[in-house]
């Protein structure tokens, strides 16, 4: 038994995203958005954030709970493939609440904790849903996230990997991307540190993968290991209380970036969108925050410093 998704997968999620939304089953921010692309230079690094100003936030619950779970029965009016993977253990879900048009997620059916990690099996759906994505959508770039732990920026109990498209990528590189362009690829298990870039202030750990050919599942686990193994250590020596980080992931690349804090000044909320650089203003007060304290210093307070440079070893979590 493998993964398989329809081959009219995109197709089916356009229509269902649009039928939801015309029936007013989704909730989209985005049309009260307006986003401002900045190029900064950090050290000798050029380094692009994405400030996304919303007018009006409608409607979305600020926090759930296990008993108060909008996963555990997922509405089949957001509900694009019943089920998913080889042994139908998954959902595949629009999200409610989207600033970006047709965001979704993969949720778990039976439930299973948002403070675990990614399954050997997760990891393949997820990457055979963005190769999909890269096979029919001409348009747009997608990534997956995955929030996970206390201090992820995640407000869903219930497990859930979630997938959206990046800006049109004329204005915005992610820098995880401009690191993996100068890189061969990773391999796991072997001497090689994952990619870091020195200029950025907080610890984050990408590894290039091979584009040559699709990974299988046990291969994406590898990958997925050593990123995380990075980001325990990282934690550890820091004395972290709980562990929690964000994963992102597209056909090209993984990152983990181990996480500190899931706040800024306790108004504005970091998850894996914003260690990519995109961050998300819910009003004007934030976004003068954000202009006036500099993304690059949220993000160093909301993760742990840079550790370019320092090889692992024997004692590497
Ligand atoms: P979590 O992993 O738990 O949390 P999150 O994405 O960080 O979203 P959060 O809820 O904390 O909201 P935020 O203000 O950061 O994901 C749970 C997801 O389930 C949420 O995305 C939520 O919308 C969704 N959900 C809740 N109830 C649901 C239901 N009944 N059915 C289906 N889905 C349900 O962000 C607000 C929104 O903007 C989120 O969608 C978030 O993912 C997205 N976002 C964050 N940063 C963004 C950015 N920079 N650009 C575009 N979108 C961004």
């Amino acid at each position: 038994m493998s993964f398989e998704t329809p081959t009219n997968f995109f197709h089916i999620l356009g229509d269902k995203y649009n039928e939801a939304v015309s029936n007013s089953k989704i909730f989209f921010n985005g049309s009260s958005a307006t986003n401002e692309v900045v190029h900064q230079l950090l050290g000798d690094s050029t380094v692009d954030f994405q400030y996304t100003l919303l007018h009006s936030l409608q409607h979305r619950p600020e926090s759930g709970s296990i008993e108060k779970n909008p996963f555990a029965k997922p509405e089949p009016e957001l509900t694009v493939l019943d089920s998913y993977g080889p042994n139908e253990e998954f959902k595949i879900v629009l999200n409610k609440f989207p600033v970006v048009a047709q965001h979704f997620m993969i949720v778990t059916k039976e439930f299973k904790s948002q403070d675990s990690p990614l399954s050997p099996s997760e990891l393949q759906g997820t990457y055979i849903i963005l190769q999909s994505l890269k096979a029919s959508d001409k348009q747009n770039d997608w990534f997956a996230f995955y929030n996970c732990g206390p201090q992820s920026g995640a407000s869903q109990p219930h497990k859930h990997i979630q997938f959206m498209s990046l800006p049109n990528k004329e204005d915005f590189v992610p820098f995880a991307e401009q690191l993996i362009m100068r890189s061969a690829a990773f391999l796991p298990n072997s001497q090689q540190e994952p990619l870091q870039n020195a200029d950025i202030p907080f610890a984050h750990f990408v590894a290039r993968l091979p584009e040559q050919h699709q990974l299988q599942e046990g291969e994406l686990a590898l990958y997925f290991a050593s990123l995380l193994q990075r980001a325990l250590t990282v934690s550890r020596r820091n004395e972290a209380e709980h562990i929690s980080y964000n994963f992102i992931c597209t056909t090209k690349y993984m990152m983990i970036v181990p996480r500190s804090n899931g706040k800024y000044k306790n108004s504005l909320g970091i998850n894996s969108c914003g260690v990519l650089g995109l961050f998300l203003c819910k009003n004007e007060e934030i976004l003068d925050l954000v202009k006036k304290d500099g993304p690059e210093t949220i993000l160093q307070h909301c993760g742990f410093p840079n550790t370019a440079g320092q090889g692992s070893d024997e004692y590497h979590y």
